[in-house]
């Protein structure tokens, strides 16, 4: 564990099966990192319990939104909120399990020699548990074949929310411009990070489904994933020919 301020933010829309038995994980393993839980105004009820997380544990913090406005949203929020307060390592993580917490010191380990770390599903081969066949070969096929032949990046997963940034990386992007909310906001903040030419590591992670709460995955966040590879290739083009 390194010296530096680390925060993790956590968006969440109704997690309140997972959130209170996440935290008390995250803490034996990482126990002097913070906690950023970035909450739309859950109807279940999460906000209420990351305020009983947080008399317990004071690195834990609670941002609360209005209404659901998409995961990009809530991380840009929760973004803004952790420069202002110059956090040195900023972690993006689900509430729901998929994310296993032990790989927390792997990430503090990397990003000392990068400026972004990303959890790969992919890199050792495929690392996904319990997933069905057909969501599989979606995030399969939308990392290994869409987003490096189409958009030309050179990860095995651009679309995995498991990744650690170091504070520069976040200061250098517009983050008022990021459009995407679903999945495509992790492949556009990659995309960014990477033509600023950030020294950008994956390390392998097992990604195991959900057990408690419900999918906010949707058609609409597909379709926008797909239209966002497309714009890239788009502006890679352009750039290239001036
Ligand atoms: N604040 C906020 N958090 C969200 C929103 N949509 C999803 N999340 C959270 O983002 C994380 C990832 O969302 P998931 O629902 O797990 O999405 P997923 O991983 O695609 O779907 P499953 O794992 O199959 O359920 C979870 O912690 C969600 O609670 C949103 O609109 N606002
Ligand atoms: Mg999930």
């Amino acid at each position: 564990m390194t010296d530096e301020k680390a925060l993790i933010v956590i968006p969440t829309y109704n997690e309140s099966d997972n959130i209170g038995l996440l935290v008390p994980e995250i803490y034996k393993v990482v126990p002097n990192v913070e906690v950023l839980v970035v909450d739309d105004s859950s109807p279940d009820g999460t906000a209420n319990c990351v305020k009983a997380l947080s008399e317990k544990y004071s690195g834990v913090h609670l941002l609360s939104r209005g209404k659901k406005q998409g995961l990009g949203k809530a991380y840009i929020s929760g973004f803004r909120w952790a420069l202002e307060r110059g956090y040195e390592y900023i972690f993006e993580m689900d509430a729901d399990f998929s994310h296993d917490p032990a790989y927390l010191p792997d990430f503090l380990a990397a990003i000392r020699e990068n400026d972004l770390v990303l959890g790969s599903r992919y890199k050792n081969g495929v690392n996904v548990i319990n997933w069905p066949m057909s969501r599989l070969m979606l995030s399969y096929c939308a990392n290994m074949i869409f987003t490096r032949i189409i958009a030309g990046l050179p990860f095995t997963d651009s679309t995995g929310g498991f990744k650690c940034f170091r504070k520069k990386v976040l200061q250098s992007l517009n983050l008022n411009k990021i459009g995407s909310s679903g999945y495509s906001f992790q492949i556009e903040v990659n995309y960014l990070a990477w033509k600023k030419g950030f020294r950008i590591a994956e390390i392998p992670i097992i990604f195991t489904d959900r057990k408690r709460g419900e999918s906010k995955m949707s058609t609409r966040i597909i379709r926008e994933a797909m239209i966002l590879l497309w714009k890239l290739r788009l502006r890679s083009l352009i750039h290239r020919n001036g």
